[in-house]
């Protein structure tokens, strides 16, 4: 079998910033926007860009990862020629166990990608949120005669050292590219989203480490050392809506930013859709006592309380003469009466008792792990 354009996503960061909620599950698969997992929007990204053949590769707690995606047939990927197969870290002869950065994830699956034979392959990362169509980046690929293109955005300038920076020519092509600076030259960020001509990079992966100069990271190693060798690499600009959602911070803004109904990222785009695997509750019920204002909430919540500006995934239970402001609540979670909850993010099957407060602020978001229990006294299912 070969196939075009091979999707790699990688899915395997520990995501230590995202603190409690990633304990004990890898960070694409943290729940985003009341129904999805982060990883969703990759996955969906793919096969709205006839990417049918995806291998994801995990690393860290890939437990709720691999139940999530399944045999791909939630995103379609589940065809006949087309498939999602989810790469376990191995150890490798060498002694050297798990994957030690981006680039050296990718080729301890070269056995798997060469089976596919791809003329390209499509890195991406397990937990961006953006939509993007990567046929057409292919496209410009193409057109430049690439050997690597990066797609890039500008970003805010103070944010800039957080990012691949590079400097291109007038026709895109970059010159210049530094990972991480600690003083920015430009605010032209790499998204962290590459496409390689395979055969180039499979010479660069195996010789690097054949002969002793690992090509530990893409950002870090390969980057620099294609534009060292002369190869070609071009930008290919995104102008759309993309976020990491690494941080608390970053991942409550998203996740308040969905709640704004002009949103640049559309979910209801017909021609874009996010799929995600789909679980399926009873309806959610709201009291006669509840309010429920400029709020998303799922299926089987229970809500006898007050939801402000929230998002509540499903089967949540919030009780009567709490309220919920500017939160994000995660599936099952169960919420007691006399709760107040503000600027937070609060794990799935949380348990917070009742009379709790957990109070936060836009630079200090509270957050309360997977299965946590907060308070007594909340005998809630
Ligand atoms: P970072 O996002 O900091 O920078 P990194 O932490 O290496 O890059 O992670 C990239 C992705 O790979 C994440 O999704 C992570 O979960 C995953 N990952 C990390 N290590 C892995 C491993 N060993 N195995 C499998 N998956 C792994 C990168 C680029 C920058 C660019 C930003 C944009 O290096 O140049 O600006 O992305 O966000
Ligand atoms: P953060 O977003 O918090 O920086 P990342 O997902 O980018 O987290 O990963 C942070 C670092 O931890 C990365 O360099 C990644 O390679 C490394 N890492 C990933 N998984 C593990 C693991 N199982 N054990 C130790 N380090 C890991």
């Amino acid at each position: 079998m070969s196939v075009e354009m091979l999707g790699l996503i990688l899915a395997g960061g520990q995501g230590s910033r995202l603190k409690q909620l990633t304990k004990d599950i890898a960070k694409p698969a943290v729940p985003f926007g009341g129904r999805y997992r982060i990883i969703d929007f990759a996955l969906s990204n793919c096969t709205n860009s006839n990417v049918k053949n995806v291998g994801v590769i995990t690393q860290y707690q890939p437990l709720a990862l691999n139940e999530h995606i399944g045999n791909g047939a939630s995103w379609g990927l589940d065809g006949i020629n087309t498939g999602v197969t989810i790469l376990q870290p191995y150890s490798a002869q060498d002694g050297s166990k798990f994957f030690e950065g981006t680039s050296h994830a990718v080729y301890q699956n070269i056995d798997y990608i060469d089976s596919q034979d791809p003329d390209y392959v499509l890195i991406l990362s397990g937990d961006h949120i953006y939509k993007m169509d990567y046929e057409e980046m292919l496209e410009t690929h193409k057109a430049h005669n690439a050997d690597l293109t990066v797609s890039v955005m500008e970003v805010p300038m103070e944010d800039a050292s957080r990012f691949g920076i590079m400097a291109t020519d007038e026709n895109g092509r970059i010159i210049e590219f530094q990972e991480k600076p600690e003083e920015p030259k430009s605010n032209l960020a790499s998204m962290g989203i590459y496409i390689f001509n395979w055969k180039r990079l499979r010479e660069v992966l195996v010789n690097g480490y054949e002969k002793g100069n690992p090509m530990e990271d893409f950002g870090g190693d390969v980057i620099p050392h294609y534009l060292e060798a002369g190869d070609n690499v071009f930008t290919y600009r995104f102008d759309g809506y993309w976020k990491d959602v690494g941080t608390i911070k970053s991942l409550h803004e998203s996740n308040m930013e969905f709640l704004d109904l002009d949103m640049p990222l559309n979910i209801k785009d017909r021609y874009w859709k996010i799929y995600s695997r789909n679980d399926i509750s009873t309806p959610h019920f709201i009291t006669a006592e509840a309010h429920v204002n400029d709020a998303m909430i799922g299926d089987g919540c229970y809500i006898a309380g007050k939801i402000q500006h929230s998002i509540l995934s499903q089967n949540v239970h919030v009780g009567e003469q709490s309220l919920i402001e500017d939160s994000f609540i995660m599936s099952g979670c169960s919420i007691g009466d006399n709760v107040t909850i503000k600027y937070a993010i609060v794990g799935e099957n949380a348990r917070i008792g009742n009379n709790v407060e957990i109070i936060g602020t836009p630079d200090d978001i509270k957050v309360v792990g997977h299965k946590e229990i907060v308070g007594e006294n909340n005998n809630e299912q």
